[in-house]
């Protein structure tokens, strides 16, 4: 009776050391995609510009070489996205649309709306 119930300890032990593993097993990935998840979001926001209220916000976004930069129109009106020396230019973007340019080359990228053209806003890439 003794010896039963020491194996019938040492089984349980097995069966909630090998409970734990499983647990780790499945969540494993869980939690790395909630990671990369959260990784994608923070990156999403630090390179979005948007537009309110005849507005870029932010006026100047310093990104690294190679980063895409998202600019979406939150106004009832369409506006463009154009850049001065013509190095990028949305179509015209009406209530929710978006557009986006991955910036290849160093510099300061001025760019301005084509209909509004006292909306101004700048992309500094390093
Ligand atoms: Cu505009």
């Amino acid at each position: 009776m003794r010896i039963l119930i020491s194996q019938f300890r040492s089984a349980a032990a097995r069966f909630a050391v090998s409970r734990a593993l499983v647990v780790a097993i499945l969540l494993g990935p869980v939690v790395g995609a909630m990671l990369a998840f959260g990784a994608v979001a923070a990156r999403d926001a630090t390179n979005l510009v948007t537009i309110d209220n005849f507005t870029f916000t932010p006026p100047e976004l310093t990104v690294a070489l190679g980063t895409t930069v998202k600019w979406v129109n939150h106004d009832d009106i369409p506006h463009l996205v154009v850049n001065k020396d013509k190095v990028f230019q949305s179509k015209a973007l009406d209530t929710d649309d978006s557009f986006s340019y991955t910036f290849a080359s160093a510099g300061t990228f001025d760019y301005f709306c084509a209909l509004h053209p006292h909306m101004v806003g700048k992309v500094i890439v390093k």
